[in-house]
């Protein structure tokens, strides 16, 4: 008696498969898999979210210190929302899951869906020297583009000694604006630290190089380039660019930056020009429009499937292998066997998690509104197991990796 995968969804259906697999068990009937490449894929479909272990991800992410925390997952069954503690320790207005907050580094996710939009009308070339498109720019002409979408250029990362010490070096950028090339001049102060293409390396430097290659090329600032290839196609009404601008207009969450001494009170830092990390990081967002961008970005509708196939070329990024980036993309291998797709952002005050499933069905944003505490970062991490594996138990999955990618303990500036 074949047994077809896909596991179909109806309930009907699994009752049946349960009663061939019982028949199968009993020794009534032989076994035998069919698997199509449709099925396949179906067999591949992340479990239910498991909202009660939803809730505890974030209550455990307040627990370890911030003031609020919050998780937006959709999917075939719909869309749950979860929210815990506060957005505004001032007025003690609850976390709302509609309020908008910074993103920090999934902005590169954002940039990245542009620079490789340019590359599917030809405008500029994956393997193209940057030089070619920013002459005298870098003093390395082996430099590609493809080495800066993958942090494998060898730039350094200015901001690892603008944020050594971390509310003194927040307090000093907060309110400046820096050019793109004030940046890249602060980038090759330092040594480089890999031969072009030799290593991954994650820096901000290689996001902000690749804005001003999306402004050379285009003629227009990359706020532009957002609007008009991602935000306005997919009806982003809570997503923005307003570098050097310093709010977060709207319904917004505050952003609290843990110091680095124990026991100093929290800083807020809601307001900032985020120039430091403009194209790298500076985006402003909301749980719903992340949802949106990861879901049509693995769904197909931001890339054709030639350039989303390169975008989703990954290699690891840690020993454990279940980390891995692609083009401005990371992929997360969950303990229940399910891959994700999409970004992890940080910026002075605010934690995000904005990921999808490899066929964009279902998709997490999820939210902290603290930093510089990496026990919440990891805490908010399992927000991505509890609304991919539902309650699926952990197995020990093909590479035998039980914890959730974020339980991985690297201190946190390396943990990349
Ligand atoms: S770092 C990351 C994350 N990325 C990178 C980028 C982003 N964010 C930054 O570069 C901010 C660095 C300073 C953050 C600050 C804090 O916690 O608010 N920390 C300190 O000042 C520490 N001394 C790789 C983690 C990413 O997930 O991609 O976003």
């Amino acid at each position: 008696m074949p047994l077809p995968l896909p596991l179909p969804p109806s309930p009907n259906r699994r009752l049946a498969l349960c009663a061939a697999l019982l028949a199968v068990v009993a020794g009534v009937a032989p076994l035998t898999l069919t698997v199509t490449p449709a099925a396949a894929a179906h067999a591949a479909e992340a479990p239910a979210a498991d909202l009660p272990a939803l809730e505890r991800a974030l209550r455990d992410t307040t627990g370890a210190g911030a003031p609020g925390a919050m998780a937006r997952v959709t999917g075939p069954g719909g869309v749950r929302t979860r929210a815990v503690g506060v957005r505004d320790r001032s007025t003690g207005a609850a976390m709302d899951p509609r309020a908008r907050f910074r993103i920090g580094s999934v902005t590169k996710t954002f940039s990245a869906v542009v620079v490789l939009q340019l590359v599917s009308e030809g405008r500029i070339g994956l393997d193209d020297p940057v030089g070619r498109h920013l002459p005298g720019l870098l003093p390395d002409g082996r430099i590609t583009v493809r080495h800066l979408l993958n942090h494998r250029s060898g730039l350094a990362d200015y901001t690892d000694a603008m944020f050594a010490r971390t509310v003194p070096g927040f307090e000093a950028v907060r309110n400046k604006v820096f050019g793109y090339r004030d940046l890249v001049a602060l980038s090759l102060r330092e040594p480089r630290t890999t031969e072009p293409g030799a290593s991954y390396q994650y820096s901000n430097t290689n996001f902000v190089v690749l804005g001003m290659l999306i402004e050379k090329t285009t003629g227009h600032p990359v706020a532009q380039e957002y609007g008009r290839r991602i935000i306005g196609p997919l009806g982003l009404r809570n997503t923005s660019y307003v570098h050097p601008g310093k709010k977060i207009e709207g319904l917004h969450v505050r952003g609290y930056l843990h110091p680095d001494e124990a026991g100093r009170p929290l800083v807020d830092s809601t307001e900032q020009t985020v120039s430091w990390a403009q194209s790298a990081g500076a985006m402003i967002s909301d749980a719903a429009d992340l949802n949106t961008f990861t879901s049509a970005l693995l769904g197909g509708r931001l890339l054709p499937a030639r350039t989303l196939d390169l975008m989703l070329t990954m290699s690891p990024t840690d020993a454990t292998g279940t980390r891995s980036y692609g083009l401005g993309l990371r992929r997360y291998d969950l303990s229940c066997g399910t891959s994700v797709y999409g970004h992890t952002g940080t910026v002075q005050g605010f934690y995000t998690y904005a990921f999808a499933t490899r066929d964009g069905r279902r998709s997490l944003a999820a939210m902290a509104n603290t930093s510089n505490r990496g026990t919440a970062n990891t805490a908010l991490g399992g927000t991505l197991e509890a609304a991919f594996c539902g309650g699926r138990p952990a197995s020990a999955g093909p590479r035998g990796f039980t914890r959730t990618p974020a339980e991985v303990d690297l201190p946190e500036r390396h943990a990349r």
